[in-house]
């Protein structure tokens, strides 16, 4: 007897509703039976069987414990659904932006991506699913509520039985029988992501700049799927020696680390370029320290990027992209920018730029999916706002020419518009600190700092958020002499609401997306709750205020007051015990 369909008895679980991006839960819950299968199940059910049949599919993760269990199972449940072709990574490895580069350009339906992204992994850590559409990018709002409403009312899912393991060691076509015919396309990981590359950026003016003797280069992949992606393009493509490239490995469990690129989780690269987790130096001698350092997250669609002894926050990283965009050939070649994009609690330093450039400027809330309709808005029947920039202030940064943000893009943005300010190899070395420093004197400095209260007790966060709530009503029923915040002169609340989002291209809307309090200067806190977590809540504050010209202070220095007037206003101290964040960045 050869494999065959079989329908098995299931029964919902809870919380299946993806979140931020994605499912994602303690690896022993993706463990349980049916978990896995009722999930992906729902999902394709959510797109479509006459949407699926006969179609190709991509499929691939970042390598966390795990995976390899996920992907046979939604093979097996691909086959038994109709779906025509699944092309997956070798070892299952795939970026997050190589899964959106290969749905583009095979023209497939979809797919999955197994990555819980920057949470760490293992038997007691975290794994995540998330579902592309067609365009390459997450699953719309739309799509993802359908899916969370068929996980609570599923009762069977499809699978094949008989089916033995497809072996992804090796790269080709593997025929699976059943019903309707069904293949397995195994293909290399980074080849079709690095010819993309190729495409958007001049890699021989690159190769110029990473072969000046006093340029030096350092990358982390912090275990995750970046490192082989890294090998191929920083050291086959560019010249850069291995030795430079660090935890380029992929690992189950990221080598027991916090794939996280930021100052306190990407320590190691932190201490190399020269800085403590707070972002000041350490004191380590400036010769042995490289001018450029850059890392990802687990499943590489994030960036860090470092200069010599200097962080550059990400919502300025965005700033700078946009307002150099003409030195990559992908911005250039279309005419140059026609938009930009961030999610709302990213600083307001991309929307200076764009209000130099006259261009328009999209505030969208947190999540990549929320990018991708202005992305396609040309092909949607709308004005073309591409080619867009678009940015988070968490360590994404992105362009359309993907539907995803992408970490190795974002180091070769800066690395052509390093090699742009460096064309004259005979003149002293213009650094990450001189781009980003000539960009504050040119637009004015965003000071920003994000606090993030990790894993705290569910009730007390909701209590916060509960408390702030309240203030926003009594704003708008009272004004400002109803925050009782007289204990605070010189900080006077102009303005507060909770974020809703009105997408102009399909005419949805999402509310509920960030508590936002602003001040009359262009000052604001926002809180938050994260929905990447897997246990607890997480609270995040972001803090901004903007300078015009006092741009040389320490952010710490510079954001003191505004703090201090955020964690009194919402008693987050006292509602949660946690009299310090987890992580500052
Ligand atoms: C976080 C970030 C958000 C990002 C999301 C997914 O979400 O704040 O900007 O898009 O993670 O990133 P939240 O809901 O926890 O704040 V990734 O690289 O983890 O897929
Ligand atoms: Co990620």
């Amino acid at each position: 007897m050869g494999p065959a369909v079989v329908t098995v008895e299931t029964s919902a679980f809870d919380g299946q509703k993806p979140g931020t991006s994605g499912l994602r839960k303690k690896t022993t819950v993706f463990q349980q039976e049916h978990y896995v299968e009722n999930f992906v199940q729902a999902t394709l059910s959510a797109v479509g069987e006459d949407v699926l049949r006969g179609k190709e599919l991509v499929v691939g993760g970042d390598g966390r414990f795990y995976n390899d269990v996920m992907i046979q199972k939604i093979l097996r449940i691909c086959a038994a659904n109709g779906v025509g072709k699944v092309v997956v990574g070798q070892h299952g490895l795939l970026s997050t932006p190589a899964v959106s580069a290969l749905i583009r350009s095979l023209g497939s339906a979809g797919g999955f991506i197994l990555t819980a992204s920057h949470n760490p992994g293992g038997a007691d850590n975290d794994c995540g699913i998330k579902y592309n559409v067609s365009n390459g990018g997450p699953a719309p709002e739309g799509v993802t509520a359908k899916i969370f409403d068929n996980t609570k009312t599923i009762s069977s899912y499809k699978t094949v039985e008989g089916m033995a393991d497809v072996d992804l060691a090796t790269c080709g076509v593997t025929a699976v029988e059943v019903l309707d015919g069904f293949t397995v396309e195994v293909v290399d990981s980074t080849t079709n992501y690095v010819e993309l590359m190729d495409k958007v950026f001049d890699l021989s003016a690159i190769k110029s700049l990473l072969s000046r003797p006093d340029f030096e280069f350092t990358y982390d992949g912090m275990h995750g799927v970046a490192g082989p992606y890294a090998r191929r393009i920083f050291h086959e493509e560019l010249g850069v020696p291995l030795a430079s490239l660090h935890n380029c490995e992929p690992s189950e469990t990221f080598g027991g680390g916090h794939p996280d690129p930021n100052l306190t989780y990407a320590s190691e690269l932190v201490a190399r370029m020269g800085l403590t987790s707070s972002g000041a130096k350490s004191g380590a001698s400036p010769d042995a320290i490289p001018d450029f350092g850059a890392a990802a997250d687990g499943d590489a669609d994030r960036n860090m990027v470092l200069g010599k002894e200097f962080f550059v926050t990400p919502s300025d990283s965005l700033a700078v992209i946009a307002a150099n965009a003409n030195c990559i050939p992908f911005f250039r070649d279309a005419g140059g920018l026609k938009s930009v994009a961030r999610s709302m609690p990213t600083s307001a330093a991309a929307d200076l730029v764009a209000e130099r450039n006259s261009f328009p400027m999209f505030q969208v809330p947190t999540g990549w999916k929320f990018f991708g309709n202005l992305m396609d808005s040309g092909e949607l029947g709308k004005e073309d706002l591409t080619p867009l920039i678009c940015g988070e202030e968490s360590f994404g940064t992105g362009s359309n020419h993907i539907r995803e943000k992408d970490g190795i893009w974002a180091v070769l943005c800066w690395l052509s518009i390093l090699a742009a300010r460096n064309e004259d190899p005979a003149a002293p070395l213009v650094s990450v600190e001189d781009i980003v420093k000539d960009h504050w004197s040119t637009f004015g400095r965003n000071y920003y700092s994000r606090y993030d209260y990790e894993n705290v007790e569910s009730d007390k966060a909701a209590k916060v958020m509960d408390g702030l709530t309240a203030k926003i009503k009594a704003f708008k029923e009272q004004g400002a002499a109803a925050l009782g915040m007289d204990d605070a002169p010189g900080f006077e609340i102009s303005d507060c609401d909770e974020f809703e989002y009105f997408d102009k291209v399909d005419g949805s809307v999402s509310s509920h997306q960030g508590w936002r309090f602003m001040f009359a200067d262009g000052s604001r806190f926002v809180f938050r709750l994260s929905g990447t977590g897997s246990v607890g809540a997480t609270i995040r504050l972001y803090i901004e205020k903007y300078e015009k010209d006092d741009i040389d202070k320490p952010t710490a220095v510079a954001l003191e007051g505004l703090v201090k007037v955020a964690l009194d206003f919402s008693d987050l101290v006292a509602l949660t015990g946690r009299k310090e964040p987890t992580v500052i960045t």
